[in-house]
């Protein structure tokens, strides 16, 4: 299986890692969009040389609760950092945005592919179809500010794949052709503890419908609540064996690609799981 982007092609029989690049003000807390758009490109360049095979630049902060950012807010963090990062690497970078005017101008920044939290339900797809560009499908239930107070399913796994699938048919018949279409189950998004359990076991399920599968599962706080619910407490910074351990299983379950944090470990860990299966 293979990922085309317009110049270039990623190889997906073994898992690729994904690498997060969060440019919101927070995340930087020296204040200044310029101070931001350096520490964003420079921690970038340091996620490339640890292994990352893409760089998913993200505006808008998507974490439960948070607040909407407006469209000129979010074009003016992540458009200048794509420029920047286009004119160092040749690495693809992915756009994680919901917004159809942020997706059209980071493609036509530089970026390759489109990374939509929103399964594309806020865009008119057969416009995008022309940007010719990969896109992640993500499923979530709810929007963001209240999605984990109650999420509900009958049966998690088989509504979470047949809303993607479903999604992925209105894509294609919209004129995005399957090899460019990405699954992600969407951990953590209108989903409780059982849930993401029961979707990364049976993550064979999503990824028998034929197209890549994307997952999120870095410092989420499904991590916390496993050790809690192993009595054990978990500090809020202390996430990456976890984030590790998870990313490997979703791999073993036959994941494509890793959307992570912590690209250095997380390299670390598929490389040596790698190897122990090919001896
Ligand atoms: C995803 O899964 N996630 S942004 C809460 C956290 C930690 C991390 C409570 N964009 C995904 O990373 N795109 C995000 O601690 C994503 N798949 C795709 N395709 C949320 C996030 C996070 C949230």
């Amino acid at each position: 299986m293979q990922l085309h982007f317009q110049h270039s092609s990623l190889d997906l029989s073994t898992a690729r890692v994904m690498g997060v690049l969060n440019v919101t003000p927070d995340s930087f807390s020296d204040g200044g969009l310029y101070v931001a758009h350096e520490s964003a490109v420079e921690h970038a360049l340091a996620m490339i040389e640890d292994g990352a095979d893409i760089v998913d630049v993200g505006g808008e902060s998507t974490r439960p609760g948070a607040e909407p950012v407006s469209e000129s807010e979010e074009l003016d963090r992540v458009i200048g950092v794509i420029e920047a990062l286009r004119r160092e690497t040749v690495v693809p970078i992915s756009i994680d945005t919901s917004k159809p005017a942020v997706m059209r101008a980071a493609v036509a920044a530089g970026a390759a592919m489109v990374n939509d939290v929103c399964a594309l339900k806020n865009s008119d797809v057969s416009s995008l179809a022309a940007l010719d560009v990969p896109v992640c499908l993500m499923h979530m239930q709810g929007e963001p500010r209240t999605m984990q107070k109650q999420p509900r399913y009958d049966d998690v796994v088989a509504e979470v794949r047949d809303y993607l699938r479903r999604r992925a048919q209105d894509c294609e018949m919209a004129g995005i052709p399957a090899e460019r279409i990405v699954l992600d189950p969407g951990f953590g998004f209108g989903k409780d503890l059982q849930h993401n359990l029961a979707l990364l076991k049976n993550l064979d399920k999503l990824v028998a419908c034929g197209y890549p599968v994307l997952v999120g599962l870095s410092r989420k706080s499904l991590i916390p609540a496993i050790m809690a619910s192993a009595g054990r407490t978990s500090r809020a910074r202390d996430r990456v064996g976890g984030s590790v351990t998870l990313a490997l299983y979703a791999v073993r379950q036959g994941a494509h690609i890793v959307r992570v944090h912590d690209v250095r470990e997380t390299v670390e860990g598929l490389t040596i799981q790698r190897s122990l299966d090919n001896d």
